[in-house]
């Protein structure tokens, strides 16, 4: 559980797990918050890596997986510590991952059913699709939710993501990373709400850069994938 000053909700998702996610460890990433967020965390029964400061996101996250793969664990949950995400819902996403021995990865995905109760904003909803139409092209595989952090993942894919795993807002990027080592993954439909407190890390200003970053790592996806269909195409130099 990735948690960024989320000291208002990070306990009650922590509870929320033990309660009604099935049988399982809670990692809190505490990212250099200057809050109680940790102690927050602790007091809920979580553990909690504290970093010196602030990695981002991606950093935090590829924490879990690299403490997951050095202690052996065969699945890892990835759930926000703001309470977006529904604890209750893993046990679908566990449902999933286990219907299918293909899978490697499952996510949570807003639009794969009519959305109910917390509406996306329109800008964020605006780049979430086209992230979606444009990953949908490029992976040949119906994408709805592509910047969803709602995740379950085998040991195959904690392996791949402790080794090595983008910065910031990294999901759409994981998924093209996913793909071009060869794992699959499926979407699972599930509502999500709003903060249950706290702040997003998502700004104005920031938005723009998540755009820019995220287009050009689609763009870098494209075209790896038409390399792979086409093939070299440059006589051998003699
Ligand atoms: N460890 C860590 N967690 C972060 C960082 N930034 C955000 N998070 C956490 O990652 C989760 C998702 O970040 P949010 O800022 O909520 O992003 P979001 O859910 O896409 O955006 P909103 O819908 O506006 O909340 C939350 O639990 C945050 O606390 C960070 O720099 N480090
Ligand atoms: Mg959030």
């Amino acid at each position: 559980m990735p948690a960024y000053n989320e000291e208002g909700s990070v306990a009650a998702v922590v509870r929320r797990v033990y309660e009604s996610a099935p049988p399982c460890d809670v990692l809190v990433i505490d990212d250099g918050s200057s809050d109680e967020t940790a102690v927050r965390a602790r007091e809920a029964g979580a553990w909690v890596v504290s970093m010196p400061f602030n990695l981002g996101i991606g950093g935090a996250v590829q924490t879990g997986f690299l403490f997951a793969r050095d202690h052996g664990y065969q699945l890892v949950a990835q759930i926000d510590g703001d309470g977006q995400h529904d604890p209750a819902i893993l046990m679908r996403l566990l449902s999933k991952l286990s219907s299918d021995e293909s899978l490697d990865m499952v996510y949570g995905s807003r639009f794969l059913e009519a959305e109910r109760g917390y509406r996306v904003p329109l800008s964020r909803r605006v780049g979430i699709k086209l992230f979606a139409f444009s990953l949908t092209r490029i992976l040949g595989q119906r994408i709805t939710d592509p910047t969803s952090g709602f995740r379950l993942c085998n040991r195959r894919a904690i392996e791949l993501f402790a080794a090595e795993y983008p910065q910031d807002y990294p999901e759409v990027e994981a998924l093209l990373m996913l793909r071009s080592g060869g794992f699959r993954f499926a979407e699972v439909a599930v509502q999500m709400s709003n903060r249950a407190g706290g702040r997003s890390s998502i700004t104005r200003l920031r938005s723009g850069y998540y755009m820019v970053k995220v287009s050009l790592a689609l763009l870098a996806g494209l075209l790896r994938e038409r390399v792979k269909l086409t093939g070299p195409t440059l006589e051998p130099q003699v």
